[in-house]
């Protein structure tokens, strides 16, 4: 049998050998769950909400077990990883929540009555990368569930532990065989092979923009239903009129997270003119306490990058000479990269428009209102952000201008569960959570009956 070895990034150990699943094992997979599907479909939605239910509160009781193995397996502090091990908790039960909740509609016309029902897809491939492997594995599989949909989870080669856990946990709470599946393996084996079988009639990928397009190029020769998650390179616009200690203190957070690996990193901090000074000296002091450490301690607000060739990658987008200063990192082994800010950039440097996917922030400059959404907007992503202000009429206002799917005014924060969440031009297609969610596991069937007859 062909194994993946899994190294915790903190250290370069091995942690795990994983199942490589081959193509036949991902199509047998897939057929099981279409069998699986015959039945979860015409489950009464009372008892698959219970289900549901019974998988979430699974889950909740697993969090330090999870928590600890995504620690081990992605080198995501354990303060994080217990959010995201919660995340799932929260996501499953909502959704629970929402299966009884799912209604057609009558429609009045001439001639009779029409109904529209709501009908599950049939089989999703849920496609999930390695930066936040719990929740963004959860952001799939939960509205799918819930709609009535089976579910085949390829997660990332590197980072598979959680995903195959929580699928124990689906079978431990009583969710029946091959409604959620976890098959293991790289993307070019097991991925191509969801997006290539005809039996799956959706696929929800999140990942890098480049094989998003080749995920929806490959679907639409089925006119396969496609959601992408794609790259981001979000701004975090300051205005002299907010409060700079506290937008200063938040930076840190809103790119530095999960070591910068983060879709939703703020990677373009854009400051007023007038406020540059103030804003750089407590940024840099923020970036130097920055705690940057043995992710497994309660302390540690930042780990390591997820593997050697990633690092590499991440060094050689940085060009030494417009470090205007760093965080610092452990000694030792690891795959360790610091908190890295950049100046001196301007619109047409790689570093202003790539995602890097690792801790490094530019920092920019403008006039006036117009100028700093200009500069927002001067990117082919568009997904997240921060803006800065006291006031709110400026900070609505700009979030209105700014093309990008979630925004926050004053906070860092990117993802509450309750609402949507995905990303305008190459940043993605369709939204997932918020209560929505599960209709886009379903196709809109529309049943006209003749009351003349
Ligand atoms: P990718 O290299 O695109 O991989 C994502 C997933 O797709 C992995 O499971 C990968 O498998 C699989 N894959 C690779 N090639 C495939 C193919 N030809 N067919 C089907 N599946 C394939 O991304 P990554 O490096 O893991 O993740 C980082 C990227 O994800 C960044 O661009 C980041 O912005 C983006 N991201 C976006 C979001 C949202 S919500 N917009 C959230 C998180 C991350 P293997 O890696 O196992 O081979």
């Amino acid at each position: 049998m062909s194994v993946t070895q899994v190294i915790n990034p903190s250290t370069e150990e091995t942690v795990a050998e994983v199942k490589r699943a081959s193509a036949a094992d991902a199509h047998l997979a897939i057929e099981r769950s279409q069998q699986a599907f015959k039945s979860w479909r015409q489950m009464a939605p009372g008892k698959r909400a219970e289900l549901l239910r019974a998988f979430g509160a699974k889950v909740r009781e697993a969090n330090e077990e999870l928590a600890r193995l995504e620690v081990k397996n992605s080198g995501h502090t354990i303060a994080n990883a217990r959010w995201e091990a919660n995340n799932v908790a929260d996501v499953i039960t909502y959704y629970a929540g929402a299966v009884e909740r799912m209604t057609g509609s009558q429609i009045p016309v001439p001639g009779g009555v029409d109904i529209t029902f709501l009908e599950p897809v049939g089989v999703v491939g849920v496609i999930v990368p390695w930066n936040f492997p719990m929740p963004i594995a959860g952001w799939g599989f939960a509205p799918a569930l819930a709609a009535g949909a089976t579910v085949v989870l390829k997660p990332a080669e590197v980072t598979p532990l959680t995903a195959l856990r929580i699928a124990e946990l689906a079978l431990e709470a009583g969710i029946p065989e091959n409604v959620f599946q976890v098959v293991t393996g790289s993307g070019s084996v097991v991925g191509e092979a969801l997006v290539e079988d005809p039996l799956v009639r959706k696929i929800v990928f999140t990942g890098s923009t480049e094989v998003g397009i080749g995920i929806q190029q490959k679907a639409a020769k089925r006119i396969k239903r496609v959601t992408l998650e794609l790259g981001g390179k979000s701004a975090n616009i300051v205005f002299a009129d907010s409060d700079i200690t506290k937008a200063a203190a938040s930076a840190p957070y809103s790119v530095f997270d999960n070591a910068g690996q983060d879709c939703c990193a703020r990677s373009r901090i854009l400051v007023e003119e007038s406020a540059y000074d103030e804003f750089m000296a407590k940024f840099e002091v923020a970036v130097t306490n920055l705690r940057v450490e043995d992710p497994s301690l309660d302390s540690s607000e930042m780990g390591p990058l997820i593997t050697g060739a990633h690092r590499r990658s991440v060094e050689s987008y940085v060009d030494e000479s417009l470090v205007l200063f760093r965080g610092s990192i452990p000694d030792g082994r690891g795959f360790w990269y610091p908190p890295t800010v950049i100046g001196g950039v301007d619109s047409s440097h790689i570093l202003f428009r790539e995602e890097v996917f690792g801790p490094v922030v530019t920092v920019s400059t403008f006039k006036d209102e117009t100028e700093a959404i200009e500069m927002a907007n001067d990117s082919e992503y568009g997904l997240s952000g921060s803006i800065w202000t006291s006031n709110l009429g400026k900070g609505l206002r700009v979030a209105r201008g700014v093309e990008s799917g979630n925004l926050s005014v004053n906070s860092h924060s990117s993802v509450r569960y309750w609402t949507p969440f995905g990303g305008y031009k190459m940043s993605g297609l369709g939204r997932e959570l918020g209560p929505d969610a599960p209709n886009a596991f379903c196709e809109v069937k529309n049943v006209f009956i003749n009351t003349d007859i």
